[in-house]
């Protein structure tokens, strides 16, 4: 590995602390280490914190690497002074959890001027030029709206359901196929009725305060499509506060099922439960790994996926569940 000066440390968060301030002997020690810089999004969401988590525990020193994390805190322009930084200390590997599609080029010509390849995870960029990243590892969003609206097609107990939709950050891929699957089962069932629609940015704190406004205002409404699970947490508070009975009164279909979620599945709370798996550190330590060795790893990588109802879900699932 080439021989790398840890002048900077870019950690933002106590979760991810994964760096600490270099000594010279202590620069010595990572000679032999491969360098990796992760730009991650923040800590939004238990699906976050265990993509977080997966990355720390693959692209760890014991397993050779010297892993510098950034927490944009959702920020984009946090993301691109990262990823500069990261290309002046000369990483050997850039990981790049995008917050939203579009804005990319500038800084990814830049890292590969500078001969850094660029591993994609989670959210997809929008670029003309694919070969500004050398490949992506992701979830199929679309498909996974699609599988909620095929579930909803088959198991609603009303031809006609009211249904607020609690959308994640706009502009983000994860947003938009989850939210282009629903629109899909919207226009393919006229009498469907979206009572509602807004953002909660995919936290708990604005799904719960959205769903107690709709509560407040009087809004009627039968199914809540929640974008991620977060968010899920947040609207249950804000049903049971106001003495309705999430699974009965409301039907609840949700993304990402994570450990706490599913347990929610087998109480019934929520109804439907689309899994999109943040476990890509040994996947990109798998890519690294073919890379060091002169291999070629596939552009694009779904990563396999399925969903939860209460007919479905398992102690054994929840129980081997990793996050
Ligand atoms: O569903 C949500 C997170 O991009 C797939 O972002 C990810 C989404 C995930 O905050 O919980």
């Amino acid at each position: 590995m080439k021989r790398f000066l840890l002048t900077l440390c870019l950690l933002a968060s106590l979760l991810l602390s994964s760096c600490s301030p270099a000594t010279p002997a202590a620069t010595d020690a990572y000679d032999d280490m491969i360098v990796v810089g992760f730009s991650q999004v923040g800590a939004e969401s238990d699906w976050r914190n265990a993509h977080t988590r997966s990355m720390m525990e693959a692209l760890s020193a014991e397993n050779g690497y010297r892993l510098i994390i950034d927490d944009a805190q959702q920020k984009q322009e946090r993301q691109i002074t990262a990823i500069r930084n990261f290309i002046h200390q000369g990483v050997d590997y850039i990981v790049l959890a995008p917050t939203t599609m579009a804005g990319w080029d500038t800084v990814l010509t830049e890292a590969k001027a500078a001969g850094v390849p660029v591993i994609i995870v989670d959210r997809m960029i929008d670029s003309a030029d694919e070969s500004l990243f050398t490949c992506w590892i992701g979830s199929d969003f679309r498909k996974e709206g699609d599988e909620a609206v095929a579930w909803m097609e088959k198991n609603l107990s009303t031809d006609a359901p009211r249904i607020v939709h609690l959308q994640g950050n706009t502009g983000t891929t994860a947003q938009q196929g989850r939210t282009e699957g629903l629109d899909a089962g919207l226009a393919k069932h006229p009498q469907w009725q979206l009572v509602y629609r807004n953002t909660a940015d995919f936290t708990q704190a604005k799904g719960q305060e959205l769903v107690e406004a709709l509560l407040a205002q009087g809004i009627q409404f039968d199914v809540i499509y929640s974008e991620n699970d977060n968010m899920t947490y947040g609207a249950i508070d804000a049903l049971k506060n106001a003495g309705l009975t999430p699974g009965k009164d409301v039907t609840i279909v949700s993304f990402d099922a994570a450990h706490k979620a599913l347990e929610m599945v087998m109480t019934g709370e929520i109804s439907y439960n689309v899994e999109c798996n943040p476990l890509h550190g040994p996947r990109v330590k798998a890519v690294i790994e073919k890379l060091e060795s002169g291999s070629k790893p596939p552009k694009f990588t779904f990563v396999e996926e399925t969903s939860f109802d209460t007919a479905t879900i398992t102690r054994e699932v929840i129980d081997s569940r990793g996050y």
